[in-house]
């Protein structure tokens, strides 16, 4: 019992001590960090949206961007809708960030989960590398993402933040580019943690 507990207060005690250190790495001159909160209160150059194929908006990330930003976004993703098509898992496209702080949102669509067996991981981390591909070639100096997949998708985190982290921080090791800065703003401690603890462990090999 005495053990159970002691080892519960380690738990504890390990998870309060990631909450308070900054987790950030830099690659290629790029800094990469991790922070809690609402994306749509960012002001990097861009913030990436967990959105669905329609880009006609839903709820979670996607509802959140939306009601932030007004009906310019919706607009826009119209245009392109009728444009191009729905909008593949895996691929991005960008629009203005209406009356959002940044300057541009950057929609993606992430995998639906099936139990990982259905290249889901080649899906989420086509859509961490379409997304910043775009902003590089929209010149953009940051952008901010969410856990993509992470919530009505069903991805479980922890295999999600390998995922993320692995493609972002491979683009930023191969592709010199405009970005300064990529965040990850994660949205409750479980993800937060998941992510910590990941990205400790990508700085701990490098
Ligand atoms: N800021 C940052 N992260 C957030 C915010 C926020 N304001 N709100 C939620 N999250 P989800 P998905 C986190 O469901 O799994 C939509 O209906 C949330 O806690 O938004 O890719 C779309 O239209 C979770 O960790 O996106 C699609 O139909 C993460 O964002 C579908 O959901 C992703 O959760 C996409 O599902």
């Amino acid at each position: 019992m005495l053990f159970l507990w002691s080892k519960l207060r380690n738990i504890r005690y390990r998870r309060q001590k990631i909450d308070n250190e900054t987790v950030q790495t830099i690659i290629n001159g790029v800094k990469l960090f991790l922070v809690t909160g609402d994306i749509t209160t960012q002001d990097t150059d861009a913030i990436v949206n967990a959105a669905n194929s329609s880009l006609m908006g839903g709820g979670g990330v996607d509802g959140a961007i939306h009601w932030a930003g007004g009906p310019a976004i919706l607009e826009e993703c119209r245009e392109i809708v009728a444009r191009q098509g729905r909008l593949p898992a895996g691929q991005a496209v960008i629009t203005g960030g209406g009356s959002l702080k940044s300057r541009f949102v950057i929609h993606t669509v992430g995998p639906v989960w099936h139990g990982g067996s259905k290249g889901e991981a080649e899906v989420l981390a086509g859509s961490y590398g379409e997304s910043l591909k775009l902003a590089a070639a929209n010149n953009l100096g940051s952008v901010s993402f969410p856990s993509i997949s992470t919530g009505a998708y069903g991805y479980p985190v922890d295999e999600a933040a390998r995922v993320a982290l692995n493609a972002v921080a491979s683009f930023l090791k191969r592709e010199p580019s405009s970005l300064k800065e990529v965040v990850f703003v994660l949205h409750d401690p479980v993800a937060f943690q998941a992510y910590a603890a990941y990205l400790k462990e990508l700085i701990e090999i490098r």
